[in-house]
């Protein structure tokens, strides 16, 4: 075994890669992004102690879900960058240490490992070895810790965008801080770490809380938007990934410039939002999910900048790497890395800009339009309208199928599940996980679009508050007897926070797919299906039917 990690669907055998990752993971970025991980429990560490005795530094919780958000599926490949994280880190952590050892005085005796070990940047590889996944050795505590270290990655995503709009929360902060630190307590127990795994879902419910504040107090709420998929004759630029922030300073600095702007997979839902409408070289979108990026990329002949994940690594064949720009916490090898913000200015992006214009314009793939930008304060605003269509039986079902996409061929299953569900139900969706559908000529019930799309993952918040809002309009006790079901497409570790998100919120018999997590134990899997109901999807015209039984 060259390395260990089953942190996201597509793990090997769905138990875990050993050899190298099926994302294109080699052994060598594993050992680190591992020892990052252990660099940052050693802070969370110091952090809970010092929060005992009332020092809290909130800064120390963006550096944790920052390098935490590094180490998410396909966000970032560049191995200077995650040695940087981990001298860094390791730095903040001695220095919170001192401080620590400062005022406790007497009382400090004994300090754990993950505070005490010192490491040198040329051995980083080889220490990572031995503190991977596997240093746990009961498969079920194992499980446990590590269903809430990627709960928690989820919410240090979404956390460090709402930081970027400067939307912030303590307690989200100090939760990042206590999470990580109990997953290195010897002394909790399964069941208080079951426990803490639903506490994982409660804060991620408040983070997707603030960064939808974040992002509709910054740029308006979503609206009905329809999207052009369609290319213009100018060179353009290509934004994937999540972060608004980023997509916001490229289109003011690349206004008038003769240069037009495109939005790929997660950055699709920016078409939706008022304050990105108004520049005109703003396009549409172009392509479609992550996974598909080796060829749209290469099509799209123009600079791509990717502002998180997913990152799928070149092949031989693709020739983009001298356009391909990465920022924030992604990186790849060989790529341009934009630099942060420093205090009180924007990115510099005149160097993506400048690329742009030396190349030809994008090779047009389709030349239709997608729907989406249903906000839960837009489909609210409707919400009379919704309670009748379902009153009169217009709309029988919602379905929520929501989350990421994937390469697995076994995902035809979403598209199967879009096309075959009767023509009175509605598919709500968010993330990646829509492409599977979105632009298929689904129609419309009286109006109201059979696929609402709320926008990119961290969206998925706005369904749940549909339903939930839903359960009152109806007066219902339970929101487990609307007319309501999920089958929800799992990839990476922030759809692991939408799903702990939904547990905490109540929902029962989620469906999910196209596996159940290959990090849930035989053991701790069972709890959670006894607990919530949760399934792992088997085929179309079966779930279809159990759905409406
Ligand atoms: Fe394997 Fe997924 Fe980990 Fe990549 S991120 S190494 S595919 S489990
Ligand atoms: Fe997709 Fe990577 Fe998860 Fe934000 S872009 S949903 S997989």
């Amino acid at each position: 075994m060259s390395m260990f990690c089953y942190q996201c669907q597509e793990t090997s055998r769905n138990i875990g890669c050993t050899m190298r990752g099926v994302c294109g993971k080699s052994p060598e970025l594993c050992h680190l992004l591992d020892l990052s991980i252990h660099a940052m429990k050693g802070l969370a560490y110091v952090s809970v102690q010092l929060l005992k005795k009332g020092v809290y530094y909130p800064e120390d919780a963006l550096v944790m879900m920052g390098g935490l958000f590094r180490t998410i599926t396909n966000a970032n490949w560049d191995e200077a960058q995650i040695i940087e994280t981990i001298t860094n880190v390791l730095a903040l952590r001695d220095k919170r240490k001192a401080e620590l050892c400062n005022i406790m005085g007497e009382e400090c005796k004994t300090c754990p490992e993950v505070v005490t070990f010192t490491v040198k940047p040329e051995d980083y590889e080889e220490f990572g070895k031995q503190v991977g996944v596997l240093a746990t050795e009961n498969e079920d505590i194992r499980s446990l810790r590590e269903t809430i270290i990627y709960g928690i990655k989820g919410i240090s995503a979404y956390g460090e965008h709402a930081w970027m709009l400067g939307f912030t929360s303590d307690e989200v902060n100090k939760f990042v801080m206590e999470g990580i630190a109990a997953t290195i307590d010897e002394s909790l127990s399964a069941e208080q770490l079951t426990g803490l795994v639903i506490k994982t879902g409660e804060y991620a419910v408040k983070v997707m809380e603030l960064l939808d504040r974040a992002n509709t107090e910054t740029y308006g709420v979503p609206e009905p938007t329809v999207v052009q998929l369609g290319v213009s004759k100018n060179p353009g630029i290509l934004v994937s990934g999540h972060d608004l922030k980023d997509f916001e300073e490229l289109l003011q600095q690349s206004e008038g410039q003769g240069v037009d702007i495109y939005t790929h997979s997660e950055m699709l839902p920016a078409n939706y939002y008022p304050a990105f409408k108004k520049f005109k070289h703003f396009h549409g979108n172009y392509g479609s999910s992550w996974w598909h990026q080796l060829e749209d990329f290469e099509n799209f002949n123009g600079p791509i900048l990717m502002t998180t994940n997913c990152i799928v690594p070149l092949r031989k064949e693709n020739t983009y790497l001298d356009r391909f720009f990465t920022t924030g916490m992604t990186g790849y090898p060989g790529a341009i890395h934009i630099p942060e913000r420093q205090p009180g200015k924007q990115k510099d992006f005149s160097a993506i800009i400048a690329k742009a214009k030396t190349c030809q314009p994008p090779k047009e793939l389709e030349n239709g339009t997608i729907t989406g930008g249903f906000n839960y304060r837009t489909v609210l605003s409707i919400a009379d309208k919704v309670v009748e269509a379902v009153k009169s039986g217009a709309i029988k079902r919602f379905v929520v199928m929501a989350g990421c996409d994937g390469r697995m061929p076994s995902r035809k299953y979403f598209t199967e599940v879009a096309e075959k569900l009767p023509k009175d139900a509605v598919i709500l969706t968010a993330g990646c996980a829509k492409y599977r559908y979105i632009k298929l000529p689904l129609g419309d019930i009286g109006g109201i679009p059979r696929v609402l799309d709320a926008g990119q993952c961290n969206d998925s918040y706005s369904l749940a508050v549909i339903a939930l809002k839903l359960k009152e309009a109806f007066g219902l006790e339970d929101v487990n007897k609307l007319p309501l079901s999920f089958d929800i497409a799992w990839y990476e570790q922030k759809a692991v926070a939408v799903l702990l998100a939904l547990l905490y919120l109540g929902f029962k018999n989620i469906q999910i797919g196209p596996t159940l997590p290959g990090f849930l134990s035989p053991n701790v899997a069972k709890v959670i299906v006894d607990a919530f109901g949760l399934k792992q999807t088997t085929d179309a015209d079966s779930d279809i039917a159990a759905m409406f039984a």
